[in-house]
């Protein structure tokens, strides 16, 4: 007799996860599945479906080893039902449990679906809290509470004090919070930095890129060079490379982008955090060691765990207090349809074409790429936040909608009007210049400000501030550019205006740009 049926997500691939406590691997049976709906909801990228597969393939030969009986479902299983509810009910009826047991899920979407299966399965289900995070919904609603900006910064120093991480008592350790000052510089090529490591594909892995590629031929991405870590000590040994090749420039090259060096310094882990491989707490105190034992300076240890502890707490927070209205978020009331080139790449601004043309090839681009050159160019173009945001959760294989969600709508596309952030990442031209070396050999000029040939960047980045000038200007952060767009000459600000509408009209025209 089964006693509990315990269900695990795909991105639930951890023995740590609350719904396996107290397992019982005699009489408990595990439920994972491989389902249609998942892949689909939205058209997620195959190089991100072939990995998630890929992973709880390799989970659950893990938990079968630890003894455990998983009854797994195959996505070409002829008798698979296709979605998590139908798979659920599937089981319940041919195990009888006591009782289901589930963690809460990442996805709105999926929560109120899991909130019906008690009913739908005539039996308990306990839906229990993810404690892989630091923050319970409880804990950020009560520091979200009366507060008019719900500041990252002090978040974050709660959240430092909270796991004594970077602390020496109350003080923090350097005697400051943030570093920030001492990071993200532009960078320069630097042949020496070592190759990132690839995992030869197995047969778990092989079988499940064939799928793919015949399943969702019509899916964006590519498949090819698949190399990445699709087991926890993988994982594992990617985050140890990590500390010991990257972590020491982590801070230095953060903002920086290199056409020759997609990652540079950046940790490439998100795919595992977020599926459960690696522990997120783990991975600080595994950073923090490095400082404390003198193998990394603190700007970039204190750097990576502010983007861990409290970037992305923070953003886990504010999708849980916010859903499910924030998803209609749209302060600037953007409509543009999502231009074609977001799905081939196939643009004349060699930012774009190169931040697009890595994304397709790996369901990867860094922070920066995805904020001030993906994110900034739908910004300044007015895109419809919804499909700016529906983009970003098909591209990357660490996309969830509780943290892609609040990075797209609220910190790229400011639609939730400045609740996350105090303004928006608008820039100009000069910004990417100042920041990559795509500048160098693209079709445009950006020391041109307007006209035939001149960076798009530019003239859309005025253009967003005069059209958007009723809503924006009252925000005291944008004192300055509004003051500059106030002392240049009438014609001149008819040139950014005839430059912008001139390069919309095409991008509206479908016409290359
Ligand atoms: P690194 O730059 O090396 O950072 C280290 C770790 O910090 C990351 O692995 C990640 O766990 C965490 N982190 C850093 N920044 C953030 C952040 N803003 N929010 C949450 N965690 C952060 N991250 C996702 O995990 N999934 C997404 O779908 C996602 N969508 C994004 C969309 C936009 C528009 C923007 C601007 C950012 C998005 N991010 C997302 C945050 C960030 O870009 C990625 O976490 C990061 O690029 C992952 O690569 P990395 O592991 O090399 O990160
Ligand atoms: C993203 C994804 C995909 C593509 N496929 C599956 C799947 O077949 N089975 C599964 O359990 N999970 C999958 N996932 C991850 C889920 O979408 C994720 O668990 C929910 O969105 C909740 O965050
Ligand atoms: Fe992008 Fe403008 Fe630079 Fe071209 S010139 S790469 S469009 S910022």
């Amino acid at each position: 007799m089964t006693r509990n049926l315990i269900f695990i997500l795909g991105d639930q691939l951890s023995p740590d996860m609350s719904s396996l406590r107290e397992a019982d691997p005699a009489r408990d049976v595990i439920l994972m599945c491989e389902v249609m709906a998942e892949a689909t909801y939205v058209r997620h990228h195959k190089r991100k479906i072939a990995f998630i597969l890929s992973a709880m393939r390799h989970h659950a030969q893990s938990l079968r080893e630890a003894g455990f009986n998983v009854r797994y479902t195959l996505l070409d299983d002829p008798e698979n039902a296709g979605s998590f509810r139908a798979q659920l009910l599937r089981a319940v009826a041919d195990l009888a449990p006591d009782r289901v047991i589930v963690t809460e899920p990442g996805e709105w979407r999926v929560l109120e679906d899991m909130r019906g299966w008690q009913q739908a399965a005539g039996c308990p289900v306990d839906i229990r809290a993810d404690d892989r995070f630091l923050a319970t919904h409880e804990e950020f609603a009560a520091w979200a509470a009366g507060r008019k900006q719900l500041t990252m910064e002090f978040f974050y120093r709660d959240m430092r004090r909270k796991t004594g991480l970077l602390m020496e008592g109350d003080v923090p350790s350097g005697g400051r919070w943030n570093f920030d000052a001492e990071n993200r510089k532009p960078a320069k090529p630097d042949l020496l930095r070592p190759r990132r490591r690839q995992f030869a594909p197995d047969a778990i892995t092989r079988d499940v890129l064939a799928l793919v590629a015949e399943r969702f031929s019509d899916h964006i991405g590519r498949l090819d060079g698949f190399g990445l870590a699709v087991t926890r000590a993988d994982a594992q040994t990617l985050q140890d490379d990590f500390i010991a090749d990257f972590l020491s420039h982590f801070g230095e090259t953060q903002d920086a982008m290199l056409a020759s060096d997609p990652t540079l310094n950046h940790a490439l882990l998100s795919f595992y955090i977020n599926i459960g491989f690696l522990d997120p707490l783990s991975v600080c105190r595994a950073v923090e060691r490095a400082y404390l034992e003198g193998h990394a300076p603190l700007n970039a240890v204190e750097g990576f765990i502010r983007q861990i502890i409290g970037w992305r707490e923070y953003m886990r927070g504010i999708y849980w207090l916010k859903m499910p209205d924030y998803a209609a978020s749209n302060f600037l009331k953007a409509s543009r349809p999502l231009p074609d080139f977001f799905w081939t790449a196939e643009t004349d601004m060699a930012c774009l074409s190169t931040v697009i043309g890595e994304t397709i090839d790996n369901a990867y681009s860094h922070h920066i790429q995805r904020l001030m050159i993906t994110g900034n160019f739908a910004l300044l173009s007015g895109i419809a936040p919804s499909a700016v945001h529906e983009w970003y959760l098909e591209v990357y294989a660490d996309a969830y909608e509780w943290v892609e969600m609040p990075n797209v709508i609220g910190m790229s596309q400011f639609a939730d009007g400045g609740l996350l952030g105090s303004k928006p990442y608008a820039a100009s031209g000069n910004y990417i210049s100042k920041m990559s070396d795509y500048c160098t050999g693209c079709r445009y000029d950006v020391k041109k400000k307007t006209g035939e040939g001149a960076c798009p960047f530019n003239a859309l980045y005025w253009d967003f501030l005069d059209r958007n000038r009723e809503l924006l200007l009252p925000n005291h952060r944008l004192a300055q550019p509004y003051a500059t767009w106030a002392r240049m000459a009438e014609g001149q600000r008819q040139d950014y205006r005839a430059s912008a509408h001139r390069f919309l009209e095409k991008l509206d025209a479908k016409e290359r740009v």
